[in-house]
């Protein structure tokens, strides 16, 4: 009826169904676990993940834990093992703990692909796709410092160490912050993902050291508590914030001028081309080992045009 035919998904009106599931048997399940669920920057992804999937008749089932966490993860990725799809795309939440797990569906012949995050050893996955996440790093820290050139104490609030993205967003940061004798770096802290603790650190840095002047927040959830902070604390003129990520509360807050610039990554085609590479893997066709997406900043000078369409779904 109406209800159903008007329904809305955030991939748009063409994405809401699956592959037919006809065109592959049971060669075409294709399980994708996110790194936390009701996450923009999953959500993006997973509408490339299925329309992708359409395209190449595949079923698509996602599924994703309530919190950024191994201890939530493994339990869902041990259940997909047990279902046996032909395939997974993954975002692990720890390069350590995630490791055995995937290695075990690997073994049981599922096509693993990584997307986003990745494990130490990697070498049991078909592909790795992810942002240029050092690389955004500095990018970050050069956008830091055009708004402070004359340098001063900068911070970093991001997820949890072992976390690979947030991790080498961090390490590129940190690498040209410290290169920058004009700067103090005074290190990085760690929020769990959780926007109101991200909020009390900046709080308690800033009691610390009045005189901060840049803050990178390494993804959507440390941006988010950070700019509540900040904004409480009555500094936004002082502080400048730049944020990993380009959810509608950080474009939001890069319009309000409590955030100078996101790092917007592209999660839509990082699904797309997992999708790709685990169809490949599946049709015994080579696949490319590592491939990096791109990423753009964006500001207030290009957020009403160029920068707007980079902007994730939610
Ligand atoms: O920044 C993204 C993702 O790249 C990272 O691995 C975890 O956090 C996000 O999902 C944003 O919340």
């Amino acid at each position: 009826g109406l209800a159903a035919t008007l329904t809305l998904t955030a991939c748009g009106s063409d994405s809401g169904s699956t592959g037919s599931g006809d065109s592959g048997g049971s060669n075409n399940e294709l399980a994708f676990i996110q790194g936390v669920a009701g996450d923009q920057f999953y959500i993006t992804m997973e509408c490339g993940v299925k329309a992708e999937a359409e395209k190449l008749g595949m079923e698509v089932d996602v599924q994703g834990p309530q919190k950024f966490d191994p201890t939530l993860q493994k339990p869902i990725v041990d259940s997909v093992v047990a279902s046996k799809p032909a395939a997974m795309l993954i975002a692990p939440t720890d390069t350590s703990a995630m490791e055995a797990p995937l290695k075990q569906a690997a073994s049981a012949g599922i096509k693993v692909g990584l997307v986003d995050t990745t494990v130490n050893d990697p070498s049991f996955a078909v592909t790795q796709v992810s942002s240029d996440n050092e690389g955004g790093g500095a990018e970050a820290f050069k956008a830091i410092k055009e708004l402070n050139p004359s340098g001063g104490k900068v911070l970093v609030i991001s997820t949890d160490p072992g976390v690979s993205t947030t991790d080498a967003r961090t390490k590129g940061f940190e690498d040209a912050a410290k290169a920058d004798s004009a700067f103090t770096y005074l290190g990085v802290q760690y929020s769990h993902n959780d926007p109101s603790t991200a909020a009390k650190i900046i709080t308690a840095a800033l009691s610390k050291d009045p005189d901060i002047v840049g803050v990178f927040a390494t993804n959507l959830f440390s941006a988010a508590g950070t700019s509540t902070g900040v904004k409480q604390a009555g500094k936004a003129e002082q502080v400048k914030i730049v944020g990993f990520d380009a959810g509608p509360d950080q474009i939001s807050a890069l319009k309000d001028g409590t955030v100078q610039a996101l790092i917007a990554q592209d999660p839509y085609q990082i699904g797309v081309d997992g999708v790709q590479q685990v169809s490949a893997a599946l049709k015994g066709e080579s696949t490319t080992k590592e491939i990096q997406t791109g990423f753009h900043v964006i500001t207030a000078d290009n957020v009403d045009g160029e920068g707007a369409q980079y902007a994730y779904k939610s």
